[in-house]
């Protein structure tokens, strides 16, 4: 049988087998590589004073991790510079703070053909490799350099900017032809997969036929396959002690009012501004409700290296400032934001204990805390979820109250109406939601790629 060999930027940490100390790709992952036998490759992490390509193999659960540090350059022209600087603005829209500098996209590529050689000796004949997201993107073609003819398959966890944005980035074309070496490239949804399609079709004359887009000598099939949790998991997480206790905390905490709830990386990219000036606005509009409602955002701060997320991190810390200082009494403080990460047991606790889940992005490849959120619930007495429409999680959660994040207006509508809710109609909405979150969960995800990659004939 084949085995399944991963590459990713980071490699998720061995747990032990301790369930939900780990998210729900980690979980997904390893458990088809479990399954299957199999490697999965990427960085330790780690800096090294001069790239050795040295891998550390470690065996646990049924499959082995293989990891390699990175030296100092690397890592900032890589991951810091066209990773977290480049890509990552670009394909969340926001050409405004995307950096196109020479030096990152050289370091991007020499660091994905040190990739390549390192992991190149680990792959053998029958195995299928699937390389996941934006720091790798020209991995496959790496790959097919040095000989491997194996199935490749590519999964994109972000969005997919359009055509014109894509144009602005110096070295898009380039960069869009090493994806022909894949034999299977994934996206969330349709929108993202059609932008590719577009690029790929208007700017460098590829052809799309049904599902395949043919280019030179390569064909590739494009598929929509958007990841879900491991909703039996979290609604496993959601029962046990831990969660209990938070809940219970948290409903002492709230002391009656209703609380709203927001999780996220602290990234510009989750609309976390536009959320604080919604729920103001919310705040302003109804000063009848104030005293009932609170907003818990918890958001533990990411790639602080970058210019960017210290930017917004100030930004947030003055409004909440703001906002908390116009609006708070002696007993009541409308915000309480957290720039810190918890354990997964103790936000299920926090979900569940929340009437409203406020999951805001202006643009977000999936997101995962809206499917998270509605795992959590109590069935006989549910939550709202609030979700921008500009989330990959949008076009298969159509029972949320879908909002326009860049519109306070809409935000602090939807929150007044899902204050309002009655119980049957968020009972029905939920379940809904929640038949959507179990039926295409995590597993179903990797099944659907990993089948379309082993339709793929071989190489003769
Ligand atoms: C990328 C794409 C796509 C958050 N705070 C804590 C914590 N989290 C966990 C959440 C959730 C995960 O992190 C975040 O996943 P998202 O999907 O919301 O967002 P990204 O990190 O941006 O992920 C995204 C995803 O890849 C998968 O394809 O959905 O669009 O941007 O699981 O629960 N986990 C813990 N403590 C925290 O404080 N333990």
């Amino acid at each position: 049988m084949s085995r399944l060999i991963v590459i990713s930027n980071r490699v998720s940490a061995a747990t032990g087998g301790k369930k939900g100390a780990q998210g729900g790709l980690a979980v997904a992952l390893s458990a088809a590589l479990s399954e299957m036998g199999g490697i999965w490759f990427g960085w330790s992490g780690e800096q090294t004073d001069e790239f050795t390509g040295q891998i550390t193999m470690q065996r646990e659960g049924g499959f082995t991790t293989a990891t390699v540090d990175l030296e100092e350059q690397d890592i900032e022209e890589y991951y810091n510079g066209y990773a977290n600087r480049t890509l990552w603005p670009l394909f969340h829209y926001r050409i405004d703070l995307a950096e196109y500098e020479r030096g990152y996209a050289g370091g991007y590529q020499r660091t994905n053909e040190r990739f390549a050689d390192t992991v190149r000796p680990l792959i053998e004949d029958d195995d299928a490799v699937w390389v996941q997201d934006y720091h790798m993107i020209p991995l496959g073609a790496e790959l097919r350099n040095r000989g491997v003819h194996n199935r490749i398959g590519f999964f994109l966890h972000t969005p997919w900017p359009p055509r014109r944005l894509l144009s602005t980035l110096p070295e898009a074309k380039d960069l869009v032809e090493t994806m022909f070496a894949y034999d299977v490239i994934g996206f969330h949804t349709e929108e993202w997969l059609q932008s590719f399609s577009d690029f790929a079709t208007l700017e460098m004359g590829a052809r799309a036929e049904g599902d395949f887009l043919h280019f030179r000598n390569r064909r590739v099939r494009m598929l929509v396959c958007p990841i879900g949790i491991d909703a039996e998991e979290f609604r496993t997480l959601s029962q046990g002690d831990t969660a209990r206790q938070t809940y219970e905390q948290m409903m002492r905490s709230a002391n009656g009012r209703s609380m709203i709830v927001g999780v996220d990386r602290l990234d510009y990219s989750k609309g976390l501004e536009e959320r604080f000036l919604g729920y103001e606005r919310f705040l302003l509009e109804h000063p009848e409700e104030r005293r009932g409602v609170f907003l818990l955002q918890i958001a533990p701060p990411s790639r602080a290296s970058v210019d960017s997320y210290q930017r917004i991190r100030a930004s947030l810390e003055k409004l909440s400032g703001h906002i908390n200082g116009a609006l708070a009494d002696l007993d009541w403080v409308p915000l309480r934001y957290v720039n810190e990460g918890y354990p997964r047991d103790v936000l299920a606790g926090v979900y569940r204990a929340s009437s409203i889940g406020l999951v805001t992005p202006l643009r977000d490849g999936m997101n995962l805390v809206a499917k998270e959120y509605i795992a959590a619930q109590d069935p006989e007495d549910p939550g709202v979820l609030i979700l921008s429409r500009f989330t990959g999680a949008a076009a298969q959660m159509t029972e949320a109250i879908l909002i326009n994040p860049h519109s306070a207006e809409e935000i602090s509508d939807a929150i007044g109406r899902a204050l309002k809710m009655p119980r049957e109609e968020r009972i029905r909405r939920w379940k809904a939601l929640m038949e959507g979150v179990q039926r295409e969960d995590v597993i179903w995800w990797r099944q659907r790629f990993t089948d379309a990659l082993f339709e793929v004939p071989l190489a003769a």
